[in-house]
């Protein structure tokens, strides 16, 4: 290993100890001063490294914040949070501790069967309990977020995909009616340039769907099918599906067999969801949206997922491995949020172009899983060349490799020692 090499790594062992909370991590500190839960699950892989007990308590507690109905929220309001808005008081959800009201891609399982594979010790008790609690969450999905006309899973918030300025929410954040907002201060705005971050008008759109939701007192179900921001997406429904296939595993492992007959039926509802999401225009997996009918008409990371959802019929494979290379010769590191040739495509702006090395680490994962090693590995380099570049950024530009948003990255460093030093 080389020594830039050396010294990364010895830097990334630091941001997991900055941002480590004793029993949970934040992503970053300022700027997310809480506990989100896939960026725990994704920390959890990089604490492993240096102590496994410690990367264990990270998913359980992360469980121990359940609803009563299955979900797992997407916020966890523990420690000091007063830096973080929206807090509990515009989430309203009597819970100790308080959460936010929506969930986040569930990276869970797989972060689980990582740990189990590669911890010396776990006591069977806890690790069953666990299961159950995610076994739990997975069944919540299928029953409040499942878009039935395609078998893919609906999101009601653009937080709740995880890529939460994606120009694909376009058409459905036009939807939201405003309605009439306190005044409000951001705070992420104190920590990244407005240029890097989501706009007022997205802002006013997502508070105004924390209302609505709120008010209807986050009945979960009723959500799912009238929250003013409906949109089917293939990012979680390809976490979700791969996050069965690990649950499943470990379920077969501690006998649980009913539960692992009814992730085999969510299994193939989802693989069928994920088909239905081929768009035949651009030849591509893409979003789509359930009110108006209609695929939106452009490629974001979450279209190179097949091979790490598990699916990959040889035609997607084929048109997806040409839109990789496309996307390539736009780009100096793969990949971008959103497709560099699409005239909305904004390379510093959250979600709109930066690249994000958890996904880049999904779909290295995938692309090696069905062999197809040079451009796994074309992944993994890209990530690395970003890190040297810039450290461990949130995001970065990929037109010239600037970190961008948050610095000190819990997720950027935990994927740094678990996959881009380790493939
Ligand atoms: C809102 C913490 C989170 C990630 C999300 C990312 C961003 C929050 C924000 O930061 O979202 O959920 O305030 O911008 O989009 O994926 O979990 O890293």
């Amino acid at each position: 290993m080389s020594n830039t090499t050396e010294h990364l790594k010895k830097s990334a062992f630091e941001i997991l100890k900055q941002n480590d909370r004793g029993e949970y991590s934040v992503p970053t500190r300022g700027l997310y001063p809480v506990q989100f839960n896939w960026d725990s699950a994704f920390a959890a892989l990089g604490y492993l490294w240096s102590n496994q007990n410690r990367a264990w308590r990270e998913l359980e507690l992360l469980t121990e914040a359940q609803w009563p109905d299955g979900m797992i929220p997407h916020i966890i309001f523990r420690g000091e949070h007063e830096g973080y808005f929206p807090g509990p008081a515009v989430w309203r959800i009597p819970s100790t501790p308080p959460t936010s009201g929506i969930t986040q891609p569930p990276f869970l399982a797989t972060a689980l069967r990582h740990l189990v594979e590669n911890c010396d010790t776990l006591e069977t008790p806890r690790v069953v309990a666990v299961l159950k609690r995610i076994h739990r969450w997975h069944c919540w999905f299928m029953e409040n977020r499942l878009d039935d006309n395609s078998g893919a899973i609906r999101v009601v918030h653009p937080w709740e995909s995880g890529r939460d300025n994606l120009v694909d929410w376009n058409q459905g954040m036009l939807r939201i009616p405003l309605t009439d907002l306190e005044e409000y201060q951001r705070r992420d705005l104190e920590h990244v340039k407005a240029a890097q971050r989501p706009g007022k008008m997205e802002y006013d759109r997502y508070l105004s769907i924390i209302k609505f939701c709120a008010d209807l007192q986050w009945d979960q179900k009723a959500l799912g099918k009238v929250s003013p921001f409906l949109m089917v997406d293939p990012g979680i429904t390809a976490i979700l599906l791969r996050a069965n296939r690990d649950l499943k595993y470990l379920l077969e492992i501690h006998q649980l067999i009913k539960e692992s007959e009814q992730i085999s039926g969510f299994i193939g509802t989802l693989e069928k969801g994920w088909r239905n999401l081929w768009n035949p225009k651009i030849k591509a997996i893409t979003a789509y949206d359930p009110i108006e009918q209609k695929w939106v008409d452009g490629i974001s990371s979450a279209s190179f997922l097949g091979p790490y959802a598990g699916v990959h019929d040889a035609f997607m494979t084929t048109a997806t491995l040409e839109h990789f290379d496309r996307i390539r010769n736009q780009v100096k590191y793969l990949m971008p949020s959103y497709d560099p040739e699409h005239p909305s495509f904004e390379a510093d702006r959250y979600w709109r172009g930066p690249v994000w090395l958890m996904i880049n680490r999904l779909i290295g994962k995938g692309f090696a899983e069905i062999g197809e090693t040079e451009r796994a590995e074309i992944m993994r380099q890209d990530s690395l060349a970003l890190v040297q570049q810039s450290g461990f950024c949130e995001y970065y530009n990929p037109l010239n490799g600037v970190g961008l948003g948050g610095k000190s990255f819990t997720w950027t460093a935990a994927v740094f020692l678990d996959w881009v030093l380790a493939l």
